[in-house]
């Protein structure tokens, strides 16, 4: 044990009158919603990176969080992973996710830092036995070291696409050894800063080949868990080929790999790329690629990639409207990719910021299932494209199909009433 979370209790279900600050109001992980216990249907995972590695800069500053794990030996490796396990203890949080770059210290060349992220991974191994915490998914960090600046699988070096195809092939032997549940890609420098240097074809046709050898790999070695790719539209990058989730869509067709790939949707990522969170998690549901989310918000005024806890309810419960409507999560979950501000020092405000988001996604859940329970929504989609329940023959037709019912009918449509105000009345009813 060390002593980084000395006098933080465990944090338990106490109900919504509890005033205590280590207390659960509405995540019960027990509470059943629709014949699925609650924590079930959320599947919370702790983010290593933001909570663990992140030491509180930003582009004006540099350290701000003082950690006793920051640094570069194994040792320090180690101990990092013992306060991230009892951060999981703490929270009652069953899943985790990982870059290579969190959890290791690098080496002075690839065999080393392979041999470091083997060591360690082994020691998470030996720390998940006996406790509840499972892996949700494991990636490569393929964005932070000086080497990835111009891309990772999009590099104009093939030697930096074959450092990063062999980078991925030991996260992916991780994620399977830790049987993790997911593998993600985020191409965090998968795109360009000016199209002055760069053949946009050839990058996207290395991107495209890169997806193929992590599907062959997944496959070769029996990795049962979900290929994720994560869209981002920019930052770091100025423009990203995984703009958002039509973008990816098309990308994962052209390379015949739509039945094999799901996405990992961010809240964040959505707004920047000037759509909602929920439009992104719609689309990808239509599509049968929703696979997990990232629940973490930017800040609505600066425009940028801020990586905060959620605290919005409304917000989150139109987002879990969309994944329940899906059917809920399968290999997926809900991952605070989120970090604490830069002024939050103290042990205790790690613990209280996942205390109070899973609090957040209690509540948007069990709006959201109420709300797909009582059907309020629903019926009233239902009932506006009743219309097209006996529209098949003329949509059979073609366009002189439909030249001759508009003849045989002879009305002009009338427009009817979208309702909208009537169905966010009904929203906020349960919100
Ligand atoms: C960056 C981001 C990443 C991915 C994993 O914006 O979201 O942390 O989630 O690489
Ligand atoms: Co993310």
């Amino acid at each position: 044990m060390s002593d980084f979370f000395k006098d933080i209790p465990q944090v338990t279900y106490q109900g919504p009158e509890s005033d205590a600050d280590f207390a659960y109001r509405h995540y019960d992980p027990d509470e059943m919603l629709g014949g699925k216990r609650m924590e079930d249907h959320l599947r919370f995972a702790v983010a290593w990176w933001h909570s663990f590695a992140w030491p509180g800069g930003d582009p004006f500053g540099g350290q701000t969080l003082d950690r006793p794990w920051f640094g570069d030996t194994m040792d320090l490796a180690r101990l990092k992973a013992d306060v991230a396990f009892e951060l999981f203890a703490i929270l009652g949080q069953p899943y985790f996710c990982f870059h290579d770059f969190d959890i290791r210290p690098e080496g002075n060349d690839f065999a080393e830092s392979t041999r470091n992220f083997e060591e360690i991974v082994d020691y998470i191994g030996q720390k998940m036995d006996g406790t509840k915490t499972k892996l949700l998914w494991g990636t490569a960090n393929l964005f932070t070291h000086r080497r990835f600046m111009s891309g990772a699988a999009t590099n104009p070096d093939p030697e930096v696409f074959a450092y990063s195809a062999a980078t991925v092939k030991t996260c992916i032997d991780a994620t399977h050894k830790l049987g993790g549940e997911n593998y993600v890609l985020w191409g965090g420098r998968e795109g360009y800063e000016t199209l002055l240097n760069t053949d946009l074809k050839r990058e996207r046709d290395n991107a495209g080949r890169f997806l193929q050898m992590v599907v062959e790999y997944k496959h070769k070695i029996g990795f049962k868990g979900t290929i994720l790719v994560e869209p981002k539209p920019q930052e770091p990058s100025k423009h990203q080929y995984d703009f958002d989730v039509a973008t990816v869509y098309g990308f994962l067709k052209d390379y015949g790999l739509e039945n094999e790939v799901k996405m990992n949707i961010e809240q964040g990522h959505a707004i920047l790329a000037g759509h909602s969170f929920e439009h992104e998690l719609a689309l990808a549901a239509s599509l049968g690629i929703l696979g997990s989310i990232d629940m973490n918000r930017n800040d609505y005024q600066s425009g940028w990639d801020t990586d905060q806890f959620p605290n919005s309810v409304p917000e989150v419960a139109l987002a879990y409207y969309e994944i329940l409507k899906d059917g809920g999560f399968t290999t997926g979950g809900t991952n605070f990719d989120a970090k604490i501000r830069r002024q939050s020092l103290d042990p205790e405000d790690l613990v209280l910021a996942h205390v109070g988001a899973m609090d957040v996604c209690a509540r948007g859940l069990k709006a959201a299932h109420a709300m797909l329970e009582d059907g309020a929504l629903e019926d009233a989609r239902a009932a506006r494209y009743a219309g097209w329940n006996t529209a098949q023959a003329m949509l059979d037709g073609g366009l002189d199909g439909c030249f001759d019912h508009v003849m045989a009918n002879g009305t002009n449509p009338e427009p009817k009433s979208g309702q909208q105000e009537r169905l966010e009345n009904i929203v906020n009813r349960y919100v």
